[in-house]
């Protein structure tokens, strides 16, 4: 892998299939933001640091950068869940789905399951109900099949599945390269991954196990593993999961259709419940969650492809500090800088420059449209969107 001809054969091929209309999209965005403290969903929330932009219009506006690039509509379906399943389809329509089809953009939202206390007992979310969350974003497995977006897929003759998170303002998932990668190696799931910035960082290492592939979440990477060196000096455990992958629609049917059910992970929480004279109260908790990697040991061939962090993953997790707004931001002005600077525009110290995918949604493209003739805007803030 990697040769400049083999680079260009993927390419080819994915945006083959693409031009087909052969791609579906998901994007799992049922979680609670609880890190973060937000009060709804986290894909409403602006992170564009010129735009204003939300994760959502960014999402979108990939997808519909797709769309035009290709001419074949990418049906997309968006995981919520029942605590934000209303609002994300309202904020939708409020924005007229960012120039998307509405009849391509669908929504579903995830099963919820009980949580438990310390001793297995279950807990009230008020006198007539179990405190119930969502099932992890594994659940998207089981929500594609249950909702029928599988069957609908398949009407629609489309082969490969794309999926992402909402929180990652640099993501990269409608990507023809990984995409047709994905496809010549006959892989059934796939996924993109990052070097670890250091041993404490928070996401899941993919690995082998034996012969299959699969992800470690960090919370279960013992210390001595997550700090193991190899003979130069790095991190043994170092292929960070940035949670893109690619699936044959084929193999989601097989595991979401049941016969390949996924784990349960538990999760210790403080959780929000009621005692027995109904007043509300935080205690410890455990909850139940799936995770959509734990697919991976389930597919006969897995592509792993590493990426650039700087490229490709900027996720908003944290209030502030790493992982944050404020590094999700620096990320995108840092990136549309160098796409100019790469593309010979001498962008003044002072500048901050954010991209829209509409004007480019690679380095190339951004090259290509300077080529084609570039006005840099006036003022110091400039947001390029076609
Ligand atoms: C996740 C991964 C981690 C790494 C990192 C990359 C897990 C458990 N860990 O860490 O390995 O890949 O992301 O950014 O995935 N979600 C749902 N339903 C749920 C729970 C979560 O849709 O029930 C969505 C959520 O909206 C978000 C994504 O899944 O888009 C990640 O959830 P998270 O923030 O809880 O996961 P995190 O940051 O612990």
């Amino acid at each position: 892998m990697g040769s400049p001809a083999e680079e260009v054969e993927a390419i080819q091929r994915g945006e083959d299939l693409l031009r087909l209309g052969g791609v579906a999209c998901v994007t799992v965005a049922g979680g609670q933001a609880s890190r973060l403290g937000l009060d709804g969903p986290k894909g409403a929330f602006g992170v564009g640091p010129v735009s204003g932009a939300t994760l959502f219009q960014i999402l979108s506006e990939k997808i519909l950068a797709a769309h035009r690039t290709y001419g074949a509509p990418l049906p997309w379906w968006i995981m919520t869940s029942e605590g934000n399943d209303a609002e994300t389809r309202a904020f939708f329509a409020q924005h007229q789905h960012f120039g998307l089809d509405p009849g391509d953009v669908r929504f579903f939202a995830q099963r919820m399951i009980p949580a438990v206390d310390p001793h297995g007992k279950l807990l009230l979310a008020s006198k007539s109900q179990l405190f119930r969350n969502p099932n992890g974003h594994g659940g998207v497995l089981s929500g594609l099949a249950e909702t029928g977006a599988l069957d609908e897929m398949a009407r629609r003759r489309i082969e490969q599945v794309l999926t992402c998170q909402v929180d990652n303002a640099l993501v990269d998932f409608v990507d023809p390269l990984f995409l047709g990668r994905h496809i010549a190696l006959g892989a059934e799931a796939s996924c993109k991954v990052v070097t670890k910035r250091d041993a404490g960082e928070k996401v899941g290492v993919i690995g082998l196990r034996g012969a299959k592939y699969g992800c470690i979440e960090y919370s279960d990477l013992p210390a001595s593993l997550r700090e193991a060196r190899d003979g130069e000096g790095r991190l043994l455990f170092r292929a960070g999961n940035i949670a893109v992958h690619a699936f044959r629609r084929d193999f989601l049917e097989r595991v979401g259709g049941g016969d390949l059910s996924l784990p349960y992970h538990r999760a210790k929480k403080k959780l929000t419940v009621i005692d027995e004279h109904g007043r509300a109260h935080e205690r410890e908790g455990i909850k139940f969650e799936t995770f959509v990697f734990d697919a991976l040991p389930r597919a006969h061939r897995v592509l792993v492809q590493e990426v650039l962090r700087e490229e490709e993953f900027a996720p908003v997790k944290n209030r502030d500090g790493e992982d944050s707004p404020a590094s999700a931001r620096e990320a995108i002005l840092a990136q549309g800088r160098r796409w100019l600077e790469c593309a010979g525009i001498a962008v003044p110290a002072d500048a901050e420059v954010e991209i829209s995918p509409l004007w480019a949604s690679c380095a190339a493209e951004a090259a290509s449209r300077v080529k084609r003739g570039f006005a840099a805007p006036a003022g110091r803030r400039w947001y390029l969107r076609a």
